[in-house]
C-alpha cells in the first residue's frame, strides 16, 4: 500500500524540522512538558513519555501521577520531576508552569483519571491526548484546536465507534474522520502512521518497523510530540517531524535485530535522530 501512495502524501525527512538551538539557549526557552499518567501497575508509560520528552530536547520534563510512584521515577531518572498527585488542587500548580500537556500514558480510566483529564483540558495549554485519555475522549466526544490525538487502530475505534478492522480498512478516512470529529490534529499509528490537520491532504510515514510492535512504544512518541510542542514547533509539524523522529529512532535500534526491540531503546536512540 505504502509503494501505491502519491507522492505528495509521503511524509519526506527534509519536510520540518528544528531550528538549530542558539548558543545562549537556557532550559527556560525550551519549553517544560507535564506528562500526565501512571495509574497503579502502569508508571512506566508515564516515565517513558517523560524519558522522550527530555530526550527529545524539552527543557524541562515534570509528571504527574499516582503518589506511590513518585519517588520511584525521581530515582529512577532524576533529571524527571515526579509529583504525587491526587486531587486538581494539587495539579493546579504543576498545570501552570508547563508550557505542554501529554495526557494519557499509563492513565487508566478511574474517577482519578478522569477529574485530571479534565482539569488539562479546562488549562487551556496544548496537549498530546494518548491511551487512556482517548478511551476517555471517546465516554464524552468533544472537539478543540489545542489539542493532538494519537491513536492506535484499537483507540480510533474507541473515538469511531468503528471496529478496527474498519479503521485498517480505510486509514485515510479513518484519520479524517478523527480530525474533523475532533478538532487538532489526529496521528493515526500503525505501520505507515497517518497525520491529518485541518487543511490539506494526510501525510504519510514510512518509518518504523515491526519491532516496535511491543509496549511502551506509543507512549514514547507521545512524549517526543509533546518535547517537540515545547520547543516550539507548530502542532503539525511537531506531529509530522516527532513521527518520523520516533520511527527513525526505532529502525535505528532495530539494526540490532526487530525482535525484543524495548520502548527503551528506541528512547536511547532519539539523541541520535534529532541531532542529524
Ligand atoms: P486486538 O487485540 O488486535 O483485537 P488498548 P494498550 C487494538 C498503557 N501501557 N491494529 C487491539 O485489538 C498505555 O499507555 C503501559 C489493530 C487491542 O484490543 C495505556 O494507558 C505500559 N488493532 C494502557 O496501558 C506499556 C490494534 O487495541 C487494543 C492495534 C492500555 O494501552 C504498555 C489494545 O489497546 C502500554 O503502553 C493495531 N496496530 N493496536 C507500561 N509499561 O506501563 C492496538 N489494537 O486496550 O487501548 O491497550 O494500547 O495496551
Ligand atoms: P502503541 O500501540 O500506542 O504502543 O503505539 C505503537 C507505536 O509503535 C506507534 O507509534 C506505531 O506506529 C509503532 N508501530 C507499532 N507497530 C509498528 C509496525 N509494524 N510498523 C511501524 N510502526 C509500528
Ligand atoms: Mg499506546
Amino acid at each position: 500500500r505504502l509503494e501505491q501512495t502519491p507522492s505528495s502524501r509521503l511524509l519526506r525527512s527534509g519536510d520540518f524540522a528544528l531550528p538549530p538551538r542558539r548558543r545562549d539557549a537556557h532550559k527556560g526557552q525550551c519549553g517544560h512538558v507535564l506528562v500526565i499518567g501512571g495509574e497503579c501497575g502502569y508508571s512506566g508509560a508515564a516515565r517513558m513519555a517523560g524519558e522522550a520528552a527530555a530526550r527529545i530536547g524539552a527543557g524541562l520534563v515534570s509528571i504527574a501521577t499516582r503518589a506511590a510512584h513518585a519517588a520511584l521515577i525521581n530515582l529512577g531518572r532524576p533529571e524527571l520531576m515526579a509529583h504525587g498527585v491526587e486531587s486538581t488542587e494539587q495539579l493546579q500548580p504543576l498545570l501552570q508552569r508547563a508550557s505542554v500537556l501529554a495526557v494519557g500514558p499509563g492513565l487508566g480510566c478511574s474517577d482519578w483519571a478522569k477529574t485530571l483529564f479534565d482539569a488539562a483540558i479546562a488549562s487551556g495549554k496544548p496537549l498530546v491526548v494518548d491511551a487512556d485519555a482517548l478511551n476517555l475522549l471517546a465516554e464524552h466526544p468533544r472537539s478543540s484546536d489545542h489539542w493532538l490525538l494519537t491513536p492506535h487502530p484499537g483507540e480510533a475505534a474507541r473515538l469511531l465507534g468503528l471496529s478496527a478492522a474498519e479503521i485498517q480498512r480505510d486509514r485515510f478516512a479513518a484519520v479524517t474522520a478523527l480530525q474533523r470529529r475532533y478538532g487538532g490534529i489526529a496521528v493515526l499509528k500503525g505501520a505507515g502512521t497517518l497525520i491529518a490537520g485541518p487543511a490539506g491532504v494526510p501525510h504519510v510515514a514510512r518509518w518504523g518497523n515491526p519491532g516496535m510492535a511491543s509496549g511502551g512504544m506509543g507512549d514514547v512518541l507521545t512524549g517526543v510530540i509533546a518535547g517537540l510542542l515545547a520547543q516550539h514547533l507548530p502542532p503539525f509539524e511537531a506531529a509530522c517531524l516527532g513521527v518520523r523522529i520516533h520511527g527513525q529512532a526505532g529502525d535505528l535500534a532495530a539494526s540490532a535485530g526487530e525482535r525484543g526491540l524495548l520502548a527503551g531503546d528506541v528512547i536511547e536512540a532519539l539523541r541520535t535522530c534529532v541531532n542529524r
